[in-house]
Order: structure tokens, then sequence, then C-alpha cells
């Protein structure tokens, strides 16, 4: 089995597309997911046809079949301290939960350029605003699902050289407020991931490690191709890596991920596990949105590449 294999595509896919929206849109992609009170609830990207995103809300008793809330979820903040940050939209959250809190993370893009913010709910009705917790030219950023050694810990990708050759960052925080110790935890490389990385999903406590998918991105004559490798963190040092894949473990291969509004994408950013099988949900193509499954054993042994430094 090839590590490009590990994951098996859902049958019917795609799982969303703008037809299951209530209301007129662009595309749904790039959506966060959990699981809260027995219910699958997916926090969709949606690009509205002003070419704006904002994020709405879909829940599923079966985690495939979603159905979507009439009206959008989380919409650019008219409040003065992130009005100038959000005016161009909401895009690509991911959710960490940590007790009965779910984190959301979200890229906020405006005249300045995207940063993160983050905002937490109980419920999925409500949502909070907390702060944005980077400068501009940051994103992909994810939240660890509990402190370590006292201190809330994140994952980044600061922009780098003007865009080139942006690197996967880890950073602590006491109070998700104030960041420091911020250094590269891994670097693009020649191969499939050789322009830029970024994270795609939040941390997964493992035995062995904490688990995180990542994607790269390889320029070629044609565009851009976003496919994804997975790294493995120590526990208690997250900052090295145990391992990480040398191969991608997803590609675009599929019509709907191959052609879209920006063809050759796969762009994950949740998943949920059941009975050691990742239920991967990703943006398919900027367009739509599918499911992969892949047990979390076989992700691991693919993290077997060891870093150079
Ligand atoms: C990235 C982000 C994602 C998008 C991807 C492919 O830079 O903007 O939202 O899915 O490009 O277009």
């Amino acid at each position: 089995m090839g590590s490009h294999d590990i994951f098996v595509r859902y049958a019917h896919n795609p799982i969303l597309t703008r037809d299951d929206v209530p209301y007129q849109c662009n595309t749904v992609f790039n959506a966060a997911v959990c699981k809260c009170k027995e219910q699958y609830i997916m926090v969709v990207r949606v690009e509205e046809t002003s070419g704006k995103s904002h994020l709405t809300l879909a829940r599923s008793q079966d985690g495939i079949n979603f159905t979507v809330d009439r009206k959008p979820w989380i919409i650019p903040s008219q409040e003065p301290e992130y009005e100038p940050y959000e005016r161009f939209g909401i895009e690509d959250p991911r959710i960490t939960q940590i007790g009965d809190t779910y984190y959301i993370t979200y890229v906020a893009f405006g005249p300045y350029g995207p940063r993160t913010g983050i905002g937490v709910t109980k419920d999925f009705v409500s949502f909070k605003r907390l702060c944005l917790m980077t400068e501009s030219d940051n994103k992909d950023c994810v939240l660890f699902p509990e402190k370590i050694n006292g201190l809330y810990v994140r994952l980044d990708r600061p922009a780098g050289l003007s865009g080139k050759r942006a690197c996967i960052w880890i950073s602590y925080s006491p109070d998700l407020i104030f960041w420091g110790r911020s250094k590269v935890l891994l670097a693009p490389e020649p191969g499939w991931g050789s322009s830029k990385l970024g994270v795609s999903t939040p941390p997964l406590k493992t035995e062995r490690g904490w688990l995180v998918l990542y994607h790269g991105v390889r320029e070629t004559a044609s565009g851009r191709l976003y496919r994804v490798g997975a790294m493995l963190l120590d526990l208690e040092r997250p900052e090295e890596i145990i391992g990480y894949t040398s191969d991608f473990i997803l590609a675009p291969s599929e019509y709907y991920e191959r052609v879209g509004d920006v063809p050759n994408v796969v762009f994950p950013c949740g998943f949920v596990i059941e009975d050691g099988i990742m239920k991967l949900y990703y943006g398919a193509a900027d367009t739509c949105i599918c499911l992969a499954e892949a047990p979390v054993e076989q992700i691991l042994k693919a993290c077997s590449k060891k870093q150079c430094h």
C-alpha cells in the first residue's frame, strides 16, 4: 500500500455543494468539523457571489448528510476592533475542543492582509470573539486541545519570504492573547510541498504523539497543487518532530478535486475520529466539501521520515 492510498474517499463525494445552501452563494469549501451532543457539526466556509466569505453551520446525524442553516453564522464583525481586519471576509475555520468549550480559529481577511481570529462557543448558537491573535500574513492557525506545561500552544503559518517558502511555526501563550517563544517547526523541502506549507487540522492526541495533518503547495507551470501530509509531534515538547510523511497522503485525483474555481486543491480543516478511523472533511477545488477515511494507525505509520537539522 502506498501512502497515497491510506485515505479512502466516500463513494458519493462531494458531500456538500452550493446546491445544499438555502441561500445564494458561489461555493462551499474548507470546513471545520466536530461532534457536539451526538450531532456532527460542520462550520462551513461559504463564498458569497460578492467574492467574500462567511461561515455557516451545517448539522448531521450520520456525518454524511448535512443540513445547512438558513442563514450565516459568523460574518465580518462591525466592532471597531475587528472591522478593518474582517472587511473582506471570514475564511478557513478550525475547531479545537477544550473541556466543554469549542475554540474556533479563522482567517480574518481585510485590506491589511489575512490574519487569525479566535472565538468560542459552547452550543454552536452564540459565538464570542476573543481576539485577533496574529498580525497580518499569518494564517492556517490551529490550537492544541490542551495546555502543555501550563501554556496554550498553537501552530500557524506566517508568510515568510514574501509568501515564498512559508513554514509552519509553533508558539506558546498563557492566555490565548499574548504569544511567544515562536519558532519554525517544519519548512518546505524539494518535492511535493516545495513552495509552502500550512497546517490543515488541529492536533490529535495519540499515544505516540500529536498527529497533525498539513498541506504542502507546489508551484507548477499550470498553477498550484495543494496536497496533504502528516507529522507527529512529541507530546511534552511539541516543537520536536518525531517523524513526518516523506510522501503526500492525499492529493487531488478525482474530477471534483481537479476541476472547480481553483483546480487541483484538497484542503482539509477538520476530522472526527471514530473507532480508530479518521473521517477527514476537506474542501475540493475551492468549490465543494468531500469526505475521506483512513485508519489513524496507518497515518501514524507513514510518519517515519526524520527531520534533518
Ligand atoms: C489558500 C487559502 C485556501 C484555499 C487555497 C487554494 O491560500 O486561500 O482558502 O483553499 O489557497 O485556493
